[in-house]
C-alpha cells in the first residue's frame, strides 16, 4: 500500500479530482450523516451537471419528435438525436454512423440480435458459444433463442484467477459454433478480457462475436475497428449519461442482412396492408418515437468523458482500484474474486462469514454505497462458490479517502458481527 497516496496531488489529466467531483451535484448527498462514497459505479454512474442541463435545454427549447416534422424543433431534435449518434460512432470508432443503433441499453441491444440475427442466422444444432461470466443480459437472450432455434448453448470456463483461457477456446472449438456472445469487462470479477484474440479466434472459425460493452465503455477506450468484433452493446446510463439509452454497434453488411427487430413507425419504407418494406440503417432497427433526450443527454456525457480525456480517468481509476486491491486485501476476512492479470476497477468481496446484505447494509450505515447480492451472474457465483458478494466499483471521481473509509467501516462491520 501506498502511505503517501494522499499526500500526491489527486489528478484526472490536469484536473484536480476535488474539482472533477464539483460536476456532480449527488456527490455532495450526505447519507445517513456521513458524505456520500458513492462505490456502486458498476451499477450505474452518477450524472455530470452538463448532462442534467443539456436534457432541460433540449425540452425547454428543442423539444419535438424526430424524422418527421418539417417545423423548426422537429428539425432541431432531429439534428440533435442524430448528432448523438455521431458521438457515439466517433466513441467506438465505428466506421460508419449508421452502424450505430440506439436502444435502451446494453440488455435490449443483445436482445435485438439475439432475435433478430439469431432467428434468421441459427439453424438446428448450430452452437453459440458464451462464458461463465456472463452478466444474465448475456445469457438469457441466448438461452431463449438457442431453445427457438434448437441451438445449443455452451460455455467457456472461467479460470481460477478470474480469466478465460483462450487457448482452451481455440482448442475445444465446436464447428459449429456460429457466434461468441463475451463479456469485455466482467462487472464481478473485473476481469478485462482481450475480445480482440478471441474475435481472431472466432473469424478464422467462420463464426461472429458480439461483445458486451456495458462495463468497458464507461472506462476504456474502444474501437470496434480495431477488436474487430461484428457487434458490440453499451449502456449509456453507467457510461455518466442518462437511464434508458444505451447503443448497439454492428458490421453494416451484417446489419444490413437482418431482418427487422420491432415493428412499427419510422422503420419502415413504405407500408401496404399486404406487407411492407423497411427503413434504410439504422432506422431499420428504430421503431416508433426513440429516447431523444437520451441520445441528447448521452452525448453531453460524451463530451464530457472527452474534456477530461479517457487517458486521464482510465490512469486515475487504475490509480484507485491499486489503492483498493491493497487496502482491502489488508483488511482480515475478507476475500476478493478475481485477480486476473488485466482488470478493472470493481471488486468483489465477502467478509468472513458475514452476509454480503449484511455487509453492504453496515456500510450504508456508514454513507457508503455499494451492491449486494449475484450481480446478475447466478451462474458465476456458482463457480465462485459463494451465495452473493459484495461489491465495490469505482469511477474517476472516488478518492483514495473513500477507499480508506470503506476499509475502515468493513473493519468495523466485522467487530460488529463477530
Ligand atoms: N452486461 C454487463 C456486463 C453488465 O454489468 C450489465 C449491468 C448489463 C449487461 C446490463 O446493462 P443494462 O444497462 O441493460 O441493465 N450490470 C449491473 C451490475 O453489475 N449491477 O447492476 C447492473
Amino acid at each position: 500500500m501506498d502511505r503517501f497516496a494522499h499526500a500526491r496531488t489527486q489528478l484526472i489529466g490536469s484536473r484536480n479530482v476535488d474539482d472533477v467531483r464539483g460536476d456532480f451535484p449527488i456527490l455532495d448527498r450526505h447519507v445517513n450523516g456521513h458524505p456520500l462514497a458513492y462505490l456502486d459505479n458498476a451499477a450505474t454512474s452518477q450524472k455530470p451537471r452538463v448532462v442534467l442541463d443539456a436534457i432541460r435545454v433540449y425540452y425547454e427549447h428543442n423539444n419535438a419528435n424526430v424524422h418527421r416534422a418539417l417545423h423548426t424543433l422537429g428539425e432541431e431534435a432531429t439534428a440533435a438525436f442524430e448528432e448523438a449518434r455521431g458521438k457515439v460512432q466517433r466513441l467506438l470508432n465505428a466506421r460508419a454512423r449508421s452502424e450505430i443503433i440506439f436502444t435502451r441499453g446494453t440488455t435490449e441491444a443483445i436482445n435485438l440480435v439475439a432475435s433478430s440475427w439469431a432467428d434468421s442466422a441459427l439453424s438446428e444444432s448450430d452452437v453459440v458459444l458464451c462464458t461463465e461470466m456472463e452478466h444474465h443480459s448475456n445469457l438469457v437472450p441466448w438461452q431463449l433463442a438457442c431453445a427457438r432455434r434448437g441451438c445449443r448453448l455452451s460455455f467457456l470456463p472461467v479460470e481460477d484467477d478470474g480469466s478465460l483461457d483462450l487457448e482452451r477456446a481455440a482448442a475445444g472449438w465446436d464447428p459449429r459454433t456460429r457466434l461468441v456472445a463475451v463479456t469485455h469487462v466482467s462487472n464481478v470479477l473485473g476481469t478485462i478480457n482481450d475480445v480482440k484474440a478471441l474475435a481472431r479466434i472466432a473469424h478464422d472459425r467462420g463464426a461472429l462475436i458480439l461483445v458486451d460493452g456495458a462495463q468497458a465503455v464507461p472506462h476504456m477506450r474502444i474501437d470496434v475497428q480495431d477488436l474487430d468484433c461484428d457487434f458490440y452493446c453499451f449502456s449509456g446510463h453507467k457510461t455518466y449519461g442518462p437511464m434508458g439509452i444505451g447503443a448497439l454497434y454492428g458490421k453494416e453488411e451484417i446489419l444490413e442482412a437482418m431482418p427487422p427487430w420491432m415493428g412499427g413507425g419510422e422503420m419502415i419504407r413504405a407500408v401496404h396492408l399486404e406487407g411492407s418494406t423497411w427503413n434504410d440503417l439504422p432506422w431499420k432497427f428504430e421503431a416508433g418515437t426513440p429516447n431523444v433526450e437520451g441520445a441528447v443527454g448521452l452525448s453531453a456525457a460524451i463530451d464530457y468523458i472527452h474534456s477530461l480525456g479517457l487517458p486521464a480517468t482510465s490512469a486515475w481509476e487504475h490509480e484507485l482500484a491499486a489503492y483498493a486491491a491493497a487496502k482491502l486485501h489488508a483488511v482480515p476476512g475478507v476475500t476478493i474474486y478475481g485477480s486476473a492479470p488485466a482488470r478493472g476497477a470493481v471488486f468483489a468481496f465477502t467478509l468472513g462469514a458475514i452476509h454480503a446484505h449484511d455487509v453492504a447494509q453496515f456500510l450504508d450505515r456508514e454513507g457508503i454505497a455499494v451492491r449486494a447480492g449475484h450481480h446478475c451472474a447466478q451462474p458465476l457465483m456458482k463457480r465462485l462458490g459463494v451465495p452473493a458478494t459484495a461489491r465495490a466499483s469505482f469511477s474517476f471521481y472516488n478518492t483514495f479517502s473513500e477507499i480508506d473509509r470503506l476499509a475502515e467501516a468493513l473493519e468495523g462491520a466485522a467487530r460488529f458481527y463477530a
